[in-house]
């Protein structure tokens, strides 16, 4: 049988991961043989560390048959040792009141100082997602620091917009969403993220073709997707939990399985328009597992340059936030 991997999830006693770490746990991220360690980060904060405890009480609870062990650590040098994934969940919220460029810069501190200790200390073959918000940027300002790891190693998770996207076509065009294939975010993770339709096909026909609509595509459609997020929060009173927990899922199942297209946010290197050194939101298809390749076939008309282009301004002017720190 095979011998467990190590994965580190920070943000451990959060909405998120409650929903994440039971299904990693059950088997839905990395395969129903494979074994599992899960090794859990919280900040040093009595009130998190206590509740970490009751949520590795509860996956006791579970009787997991792949869970070979848990760590339950405050101090990220323990929790990324020998990882092999590391889940960065955990971020700071934006306060009432707080800028955009303070949430930036104090996300900024925490991520600089993780993606140092990963490089130092997780696996040879570690492997990075980034869910915690601004992840784009966050991924970025992670991968900045690694000596050891190469850049691709770091992606930050579009998927939840993609899994949103297709939902909403599949609705509109009265279909199984099983049919829809072909949607990819490019871009950043916020409402400017582009969910790009012109390749997409239903039931094997370009979308467009399906979706006769092109002011719908290009109006509600973009902005329903764009702005889920806080439709989630204005319904639910609490940010979306379960369907992020579920889209990492998918975004790790996907970059694990050999020829598996999907879009994920990597190093841009100056690909569809984005500047080079920014985190954008791209198809790839998997190579092996945990590495991948951006597709690179697709042409983009002009709406889609334009809104390419305004996701691509708002990642520059992220990252100009926090050059230096860098
Ligand atoms: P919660 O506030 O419920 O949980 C976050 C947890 O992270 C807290 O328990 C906190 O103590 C912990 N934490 C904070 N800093 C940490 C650090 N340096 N090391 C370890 N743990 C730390 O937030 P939740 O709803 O779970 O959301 C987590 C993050 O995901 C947020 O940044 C959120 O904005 C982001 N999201 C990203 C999405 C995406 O598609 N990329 C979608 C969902 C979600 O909004």
């Amino acid at each position: 049988s095979k011998s467990p991997i190590r994965v580190a999830v920070t943000g451990a006693a959060g909405q998120i991961t409650y929903s994440l770490l039971f299904r990693i746990a059950s088997g839905a991220m990395f395969g129903p043989d494979q074994p599992v360690i899960l090794q859990l980060i919280e900040v040093p904060v009595e009130k998190a560390m206590k509740a970490l405890e009751g949520v590795a009480m509860e996956l006791d609870d579970c009787a997991f048959p792949l869970l070979k062990g848990m760590v339950l650590t405050d101090d990220p040098r323990v929790g990324f040792k020998d990882a092999n994934w590391s889940l960065l969940v955990g971020a700071k919220p934006r306060g009432p009141g707080m800028e955009r460029a303070d949430l930036l810069k104090d996300n900024g501190k925490i991520f600089i100082s993780q993606g140092k200790i990963i490089d130092e200390v997780a696996a040879e073959d570690a492997r990075v997602a980034v869910v915690g918000n601004p992840a784009n940027t966050n991924c970025m300002i992670a991968a900045s620091q690694a000596k050891r790891l190469p850049a691709e190693r770091f992606t930050a998770m579009v998927r939840l917009d993609q899994n949103r996207a297709q939902a909403q076509l599949a609705k509109k065009a009265g279909v199984d969403l099983t049919t829809v294939k072909n949607i990819f975010i490019y871009g950043n993770h916020s409402p400017t993220m582009f969910p790009a339709f012109g390749h997409a096909t239903i039931g094997g026909k370009p979308a467009t073709e399906v979706i006769t609509d092109s002011a719908w595509l290009q109006g509600p459609y973009c902005e329903t997707v764009g702005k889920r997020g806080a439709a989630i929060i204005a319904a639910r009173g609490l940010s979306s939990a379960a369907s992020a927990a579920n889209a990492l899922i998918d975004h790790v199942r996907d970059l694990t399985t050999p020829g598996a297209i999907h879009s994920i946010a990597v190093k841009s290197n100056g690909l569809y328009g984005f500047d080079a050194s920014v985190w954008a939101g791209m198809p790839v298809r998997t190579t092996t597992p945990g590495s991948y390749e951006v597709i690179t076939g697709y042409t983009m008309d002009d709406f889609a340059k334009s809104k390419i282009a305004a996701t691509n301004k708002e990642l520059v002017e992220e990252r100009a936030a926090v050059a230096d720190m860098l």
